[in-house]
């Protein structure tokens, strides 16, 4: 379980100038993080726009992102679709094109049971021999995991951990305790990145990674290393970054527009999610070069 700790970059969706899928730009981005370090991609997640993409874009994307740094990183494939139907096939072409590990979200729209989603996940589980992680993100899909229900499903040998983008601590420490000592926990929100960290995360799987990976190392190495005061340190600067990137109509748009400025062009994040207003370039602007100068 060691290749999945650290810092896992939530890759953001790649697209052409006509918004298609492009395959080159995902190449692209996935060296990009390849060449500065990081650990691993999660790819087709919520920050990827998985959901909002049809089976082979996501497919496609994946594909891309193996041949280009399968062999160096560690790949998680978010696989989760509303229909358990999808969702298995996705499973088995992520299992297909080498990725280490699948990841899925409950089902979303419905209202759905623990029964439901338990045998939603276990579909997928079933249908591959990769390690599975479970996607805890209540705010958006509207399902509460329980703890029995973790429990459950961590007792699986293959189910080897549980993204938790819920942004309380306590239950992230209360997941880690019933998933046991092996049992992995990646913290999901990226402004409590140390704080989940420090009550129990074994690393984390985040969006904004993606415009500050260096950052996000940097704390990790603190917190390794000790030196608590340095890694708060840095997550106060990476928090006002936040801060500011989510005053955007679109958190997704605007971190994409700052790849654009310094020369990785992933294309617009797809409608509903709006780009950068035009008036806004500025401000846009003067977050990237904050970034840049740490
Ligand atoms: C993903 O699946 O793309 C992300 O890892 C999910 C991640 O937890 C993000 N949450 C959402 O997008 C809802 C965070 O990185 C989030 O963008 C960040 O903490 C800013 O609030």
């Amino acid at each position: 379980v060691d290749q999945f700790k650290g810092i896992t970059v939530a890759m953001y969706s790649c697209y052409d100038e006509k918004g298609e899928v492009s395959t080159e730009a995902a190449k692209k981005l996935a060296r990009h993080y390849a060449s500065i370090g990081v650990n691993g991609l999660y790819v087709g997640g919520s920050s990827g726009e998985g959901m909002l993409q049809s089976v082979e874009e996501r497919k496609q994307t994946l594909e891309a992102v193996m041949e280009e740094v399968g062999r160096e990183m560690t790949i998680i494939a978010h696989v989760g679709a509303p229909s358990t139907r999808d969702s298995v096939e996705l499973s088995k072409h992520a299992e297909q094109v080498g990725a280490h590990a699948i990841s899925a979200v409950p089902s979303i729209y419905y209202r759905l049971s623990p029964q439901s989603v338990k045998h939603h996940w276990q579909q997928m589980i079933d249908s591959t021999s990769l390690p599975f992680i479970i996607y805890h993100i209540p705010q958006t899909t509207g399902f509460q995991l329980s703890k029995a229900l973790l429990t459950k499903m961590a007792a699986q040998d293959k189910v080897i951990g549980v993204k938790i983008s819920a942004e309380s601590t306590f239950e992230l420490q209360q997941f880690k305790a019933a998933g046991g000592e092996d049992f992995l926990v990646f913290n999901g929100p990226d402004e409590q990145y140390l704080a989940g960290r420090s009550i129990g995360a074994d690393g984390g799987i985040g969006g904004t990674y993606g415009v500050m990976p260096e950052l996000f190392m940097k704390i990790e190495k603190c917190y390794v290393e000790g030196k608590m005061e340095e890694a708060r340190s840095w997550q106060f600067i990476v928090n006002d970054l936040i801060a500011e990137l989510l005053a955007f109509p679109s958190l997704y748009g605007a971190c994409k527009a700052i790849l654009k400025l310094r020369g990785l062009d992933t294309g617009e994040a797809r409608l509903p999610f709006l780009p950068v207003p035009e008036a806004d370039m500025g401000r846009l602007e003067s977050i990237n070069k904050k970034i840049i100068t740490y």
